[in-house]
């Protein structure tokens, strides 16, 4: 039997490049549904080619676009936000690929959570913003959450056979465009330079976290949820090559770190096929083409959003969901020319300081302060 997918965020790096897994091994996979926030054109090729039970496309303005280039296709058409909250729990669905960009991917993954669905997890900020409520609600439905992430695959992958054995684990950092550059260079540092990552394909919002090591940040949190660890249980290593992938240090001293070439392909074929792994005729790694492997201490003077994420994740409650919701502001107004390298983990600390604080949060709450942080956040910007 055929797994039948839907990807949510299908036309962003991550949903792009899990089609091209699918259509590689089209006897396995299915495609059910495909989502997109607004990207149309790219959405109706997809749609055209694999052949969904159903799309959606989150912007509502797009939808007679999307429903008059698909009218000759068998293909159900939502539009807007309730279609995509819904189409999750759709009956026939097996894994829900959750590969949209920041907070915008909470509340369908909890909704395929509530489902039953096993998910593919590339939205980190899902877990940043509410992780401990979503780890807990999957446990309780029993629903698997894999992770798509590299890293996190790594250390999922470090774990399979290994009872509760942690001492720590090491989360691995290219260290991004910027890495050894002073504080003087980054101040004036342009988004063109941000954007150029020197190991992966990604889109603009997580090239600029890995410039500003806040990508680390968050999967540091992310982390914390997937596997059930302590902030101290958790380090950043730089490793600029991007061959060790993460790895786990178990209470006798082992390591066991997950290796291979940088290709995300990996990590979301084994979070489609796991527990089995497939035959695959990507490229191999050679040991001798990369003879001398690197590895350094992240420098939190010239990047302090690492330290703002251990923050967060230690004061805990609604402070990741404040701090994520701030950096996709700061982040965007980085993007748009409107403010330099630095404001962004400014605007994050002043966020971070200023917002209300809930310790004990339930989904409004969550809510409340992801709106809260962006008006706050905007508001320092406008000025
Ligand atoms: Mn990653």
């Amino acid at each position: 039997m055929k797994k039948k997918i839907a990807i949510l965020g299908s036309t962003g790096s991550i949903g792009t490049q899990s089609l091209e897994v699918i259509g590689n091994y089209s006897d396995l996979f299915e495609v059910e549904v495909l989502t997109a926030y607004n990207n149309v054109q790219l959405l109706i090729e997809q749609a055209a080619t694999f052949q969904p039970n159903a799309v959606v496309i989150a912007n509502e303005s797009k939808y007679s676009v999307l429903s008059e280039a698909l009218k000759n296709h068998p293909i159900k058409v939502y539009a807007g936000s309730d279609a995509l909250n819904q189409i999750v729990s759709m009956e026939s669905i097996d894994i829900v690929l959750a590969a949209m960009v920041g907070y915008s991917g909470l509340m369908p993954v909890i909704n395929a959570i509530q489902a039953g669905k096993a998910i593919a997890l590339a939205n980190k900020e899902t877990l940043v913003v509410a992780g401990e409520m979503i780890t807990k609600m999957a446990r309780n439905r029993n629903v698997p959450i894999i992770p798509v992430d590299s890293e996190h695959s790594a250390i999922f992958q470090c774990l399979v056979g290994e009872s509760d054995s942690i001492e720590k684990i090491f989360l691995t950092a290219s260290g991004g465009p910027f890495r050894g550059k002073t504080r003087e260079f980054l101040a004036k540092a342009t988004k063109t330079q941000a954007l150029k990552h020197p190991n992966w394909e990604m889109g603009a919002k997580i090239t600029i976290d890995s410039a500003t090591l806040m990508n680390k940040g968050l999967e540091v949190i992310e982390a914390r949820w997937l596997f059930n660890l302590t902030p101290d249980q958790i380090d950043v290593v730089i490793h600029p090559q991007s061959i060790l992938h993460s790895m786990v240090q178990f209470r006798d001293g082992s390591i066991k770190a997950q290796m291979g070439l940088p290709d995300m392909k990996l990590p979301i074929l084994y979070a489609l096929t796991y527990p089995e792994r497939i035959k695959t005729d990507f490229p191999r790694f050679s040991f001798t083409d990369y003879p001398v492997l690197n590895f350094e201490a992240p420098d939190p003077d010239s990047f302090p959003n690492l330290l703002l994420a251990y923050r967060a994740m230690r004061t805990g409650g609604t402070m990741p969901c404040v701090m994520n919701a701030s950096n996709e502001i700061a982040v965007a107004a980085f993007l748009n020319d409107k403010i330099g390298f630095y404001d962004i983990p400014s605007v994050i600390e002043r966020t971070m300081d200023k917002v209300y604080h809930i310790k004990e949060p339930v989904l409004e709450d969550y809510k409340d302060a992801d709106k809260e942080a962006r008006s706050f956040a905007e508001n320092l910007i406008s000025v």
